[in-house]
């Protein structure tokens, strides 16, 4: 069976991951392993995922402490997962916004596509978050797929997978630092040919722990976009 191995970057999830690694791995796949990229959290999120990888060699830690940020921790767990072997990368949010019931469903889709993404907007799929948040993410949609020449119902979506050799394409290719590393890792799909395809997921907006994402988050997504178009 194909080596799946889930990646997740983690900033204050303390309130999270435990239940999270739990809920994975009750999915009972034996060939499937998690990598936790944690930038130091002051919150101790990487204390509790040593102590799970302590007594459970399928969960990793890769502890970061220098260069913060959601998409530089993508990146680096992107690179520990193709060290670790995989044949399957998932990425994935620690608050459960991106729910493990999912994962099945977007690695069997791979059968016909290099990278699967979860997409909100897809028929079947629902964003249970507020209309602002709804509006905004929808907008930016519209403007990554004008942008970037792709044609998804959600290309902004952080639910991920991808096939080693599609992983091994774009990898060393990746720069974005923050959340912009969603629009990052289309640009390079796209530059590659790789054949995308979108599952429907239920995203529900996080229960516990605090939101780290600012309108200048959005804006700067929107600027990178611009920039990787122009680069190419
Ligand atoms: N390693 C690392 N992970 C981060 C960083 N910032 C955010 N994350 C993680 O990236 C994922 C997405 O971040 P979120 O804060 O949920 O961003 P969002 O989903 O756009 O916004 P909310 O759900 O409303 O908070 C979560 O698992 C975070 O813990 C960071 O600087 N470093
Ligand atoms: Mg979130």
């Amino acid at each position: 069976m194909p080596k799946i191995i889930v990646t997740i970057p983690t900033w204050n999830e303390s309130l999270n991951i435990k239940l999270l690694i739990d809920e994975i791995l009750a999915l009972k796949n034996k060939d499937l392993e998690i990598v936790v990229a944690d930038d130091n959290s002051p919150d101790g999120t990487w204390k509790i995922v040593e102590e799970i990888s302590k007594t459970n060699k399928k969960v990793h830690l890769l502890h970061r402490v220098t260069n913060k940020g959601r998409g530089l921790a993508g990146i680096d767990g992107f690179k520990k997962a193709m060290e670790l072997g995989a044949d399957i990368i998932v990425e994935m949010d620690a608050d459960f916004s991106h729910h493990p019931r999912h994962i099945p469903e977007l690695v069997n889709s791979l059968q016909n596509a290099d990278v699967s993404i979860g997409s909100r907007f897809k028929i079947g799929g629902y964003d249970k978050r507020g209309l602002k948040r709804r509006v905004l993410t929808k907008g930016s949609n519209a403007f990554a797929n004008i942008v970037l020449g792709v044609n998804l119902t959600d290309p902004n979506s952080g639910y991920r997978c991808y096939k080693r050799e599609a992983m091994g394409k774009i990898v060393d290719k990746l720069k974005a630092p923050g959340p912009d590393i969603v629009q990052d890792v289309i640009d390079k799909c796209k530059i590659n040919n790789l054949k995308l395809i979108e599952i429907p997921i239920d995203f529900q907006d996080r229960e516990r722990g605090e939101t780290t994402k600012t309108f200048k988050d959005f804006i700067n997504g929107a600027v990178t976009t611009l920039k990787l178009r122009f680069s190419r």
